[in-house]
């Protein structure tokens, strides 16, 4: 990183977001870094108004308990379509949330205790929408039980496909599907799903190798909501 004088007022905040943006996330992010300061009972976005594509959400929990972060799209009038996510940020902990934004509405969701609807604050991205997340290579079911996730034992994949996975929950509790790639990274996830009700996501499996999946609500994993498959 080049080094910066440290100027008083509008420097110290460029001085900021220019840390933000190199953090566990590997590479620097090109784009925007917009800081989320979370605590217990607020959610400050530094920046509501932004312009579209790559996003580096710089989050830093004051708080006492452990919080998570969301990026919700709209979906026929609601925010419930996760975009994005960062789990398991410690009290005194920051972690970093890259996305490429489309143009439109989202609403930014800290969670204070990872549970609930989250604070929520509302952002407007300029610029040109993002690319249709519907249009998708095909379809795979996923049904959640109280012990086990059907559908992907023999579920294989070729590195690009664009698949879209719906959930349905025929549990008795919510149920969640997390897809992680090669790398232990997150590819994507299926939000939270009620009993008796359905949630999909569309997710791009880039790379070959062996994914994992889990259901990541409670002890839902060690009770056989998880497996792998493979993408060749
Ligand atoms: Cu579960």
């Amino acid at each position: 990183m080049p080094s910066f004088r440290t100027v008083p007022g509008i420097g110290a905040l460029l001085l900021l977001a220019a840390c933000g943006s190199t953090g566990s996330g590997g590479a620097p992010a090109s784009g925007t870094s917009v800081a989320i300061t979370a605590t217990d009972t607020a959610c400050q976005v530094a920046k509501t108004e932004l312009q579209a594509g790559q996003t580096t959400f710089a989050v830093t929990n004051n708080g006492n308990q452990v919080t998570e972060v969301y990026v919700y799209g709209e979906q026929a009038g609601t925010y419930t379509k996760v975009v994005s996510e960062v789990e398991n940020i410690g009290p005194g902990t920051s972690r970093d949330m890259q996305v490429n934004l489309g143009g439109g509405t989202y609403e930014v969701a800290c969670k204070p205790g990872q549970t609930g609807d989250g604070i929520r604050t509302k952002i407007t991205v300029a610029g040109a929408a993002a690319e249709q997340e519907e249009a998708y290579d095909r379809e795979v079911e996923v049904e959640a039980t109280d012990h086990a996730l059907e559908g992907l034992s023999s579920f294989t994949a070729k590195a690009g496909e664009k698949i879209e996975f719906k959930l349905e929950n025929k549990g008795t509790t919510e149920h969640e599907l997390e897809i992680f790639g090669p790398d232990g990274k997150e590819a994507g996830e299926i939000a939270p799903v009620k009993p008796g009700a359905t949630g999909e996501a569309v997710i791009t499996l880039k790379v070959p190798g062996t994914y994992s999946y889990k259901c990541g609500i409670g002890d839902h994993a060690a009770k056989g909501l998880k497996g792998t498959f493979t993408v060749s």
